[in-house]
């Protein structure tokens, strides 16, 4: 069964545009359709201050992927885009990480859901205001908005380009551009 998903993107090492835009074509790509895209923020770095400001989104997708089988698909995506974690916290080409799903709750070494610490991060909450603003976190029912007024994180969230399209899958931007060629 489809269910509704939201997920965190961001990124803070080499072209940050697009690699929030390749993150989201190969998530067309791989089992989980994206329906609505934040704009994309540019955010000050939380938990390690001394790093490149990151720039950030949310999506809201549909999927059929099973919990654990998204997560392991979202890994898969950043380990295919060559990002490489050195250092805790620290500098990452693509970070992509489950916020909600549907409205479970799951608690086991390897997933977390809700995303534990989404609720105090304004970097995940303003862009989940802008596209869901009347969604609520299971458990304590408060809205972005509501998460947003009770976090003590005041750090930096700033317009960096509004609204946003849902990506087209790599895969079918290749059809397109040979159709058309072929038309010429
Ligand atoms: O948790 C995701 C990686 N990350 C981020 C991020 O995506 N944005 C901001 N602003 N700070 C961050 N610190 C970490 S770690």
């Amino acid at each position: 069964m489809s269910q509704t998903v939201y997920l965190s993107l961001g990124s803070n090492v080499g072209d940050r545009s697009k690699n929030l835009k390749d993150a989201m074509a190969a998530l067309a790509d791989s089992g989980v359709a994206v329906r609505k895209v934040s704009s994309i923020y540019e955010t000050e770095p939380v938990d390690l201050r001394e790093q490149p400001w990151f720039l950030n989104c949310v999506v809201e997708a549909q999927t059929e992927l099973a919990p654990l089988d998204l997560l392991r698909t979202l890994r898969t995506i950043e380990t295919h885009m060559g990002s490489k974690k050195l250092v805790a916290k620290g500098p990452r080409l693509i970070d992509l990480d489950i916020l909600l799903y549907a409205e479970e709750m799951i608690d086991t070494p390897e997933l977390r859901v809700p995303h534990p610490r989404m609720h105090l991060r304004r970097f995940v909450l303003v862009p989940l205001a802008e596209i869901a603003p009347r969604i609520r976190y299971p458990g304590t029912r408060l809205t972005p908005q509501q998460m947003m007024a009770r976090a003590a994180d005041k750090s930096q969230v700033r317009t960096f380009v509004a609204g946003h399209r849902p990506a087209t899958s790599a895969k079918k931007k290749k059809v397109g551009v040979r159709s058309r060629r072929a038309m010429e």
